[in-house]
């Protein structure tokens, strides 16, 4: 099976733990394009009431033209379940994302739910932290500063430029700049540092924010509960 298909197979997995009636978040990436097209065949299928919340213009485009019923965050309390992707789960759980610039969004989305399920393929799971590029994002006021004030923490920021080489903007029209760590051995400590970093949005690093990993794997999906 390619990473495709192992991402697949964790996507269409997830949507088993989707009950009728929920307040769903909806992530961003390729597995989770997957998960969507298996949600809206499922709620149709079983003709579930379901509402969504989206944390991209992308999903958020890909779940309505699939009949999915989208709302905006503010319109409901709280969510009760949100399946996102991640880009790197370590041994503890823990996770790095925003490699598709939406991890504000993400973040916020995560907080505001009761239940959170990461699904990627088993490319994602590492021991350590940090070989995937930590993004920040950071707004354009003041981006030489914090640039120069990050790099002389040894985090080697790169501005994400897209392939245009125009600066990627997130949801917010905000910057992201790619943190080159080298492995995190303690993303606590590191988190706390860059949640002190005045004009820095928001990091992606996810800790202690995930309830179930469905990983794709060749001999199928494996749930991490
Ligand atoms: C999203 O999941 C992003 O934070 C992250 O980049 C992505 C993983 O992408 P993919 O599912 O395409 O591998 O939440």
């Amino acid at each position: 099976m390619d990473q495709n298909q192992l991402k697949k197979a964790a996507a269409e997995y997830a949507v088993r733990f989707v009950e009728d009636g929920m307040n769903l978040g909806l992530g961003t990436g390729s597995t989770v394009t997957y998960m969507v097209a298996a949600l809206a065949k499922r709620a149709q299928d079983e003709n579930m009431e379901l509402t969504c919340v989206t944390t991209s213009s992308r999903t958020k485009r890909q779940a309505e033209g699939l009949g999915l019923r989208v709302v905006e965050l503010n319109e409901v309390d709280r969510l009760d379940l949100t399946i996102d992707g991640a880009d790197e789960i370590d041994a503890n759980y823990q996770g790095i994302k925003g490699g598709g610039a939406a991890h504000t969004m993400e973040k916020i989305v995560a907080t505001a739910s009761d239940q959170v399920i990461w699904i990627v393929d088993e490319s994602k799971m590492v021991e350590t932290l940090g070989k995937f590029p930590l993004p920040v994002e950071v707004f354009d006021y003041g981006l030489t500063q914090i640039t120069e004030r990050l790099a002389e923490q040894g985090l080697n920021p790169v501005l994400r430029l897209d392939e245009n080489k125009e600066p990627v903007r997130t949801h917010f029209k905000n910057l992201v700049l790619d943190l080159n760590v080298g492995q995190i051995a303690d993303p606590h400590a590191l988190a706390d540092q860059l949640d002190h970093e005045v004009g820095l949005v928001e990091h992606g690093l996810f800790l202690d924010m995930v309830n179930k990993v469905i990983v794709g794997t060749p001999d199928g999906p494996k749930l991490i509960d």
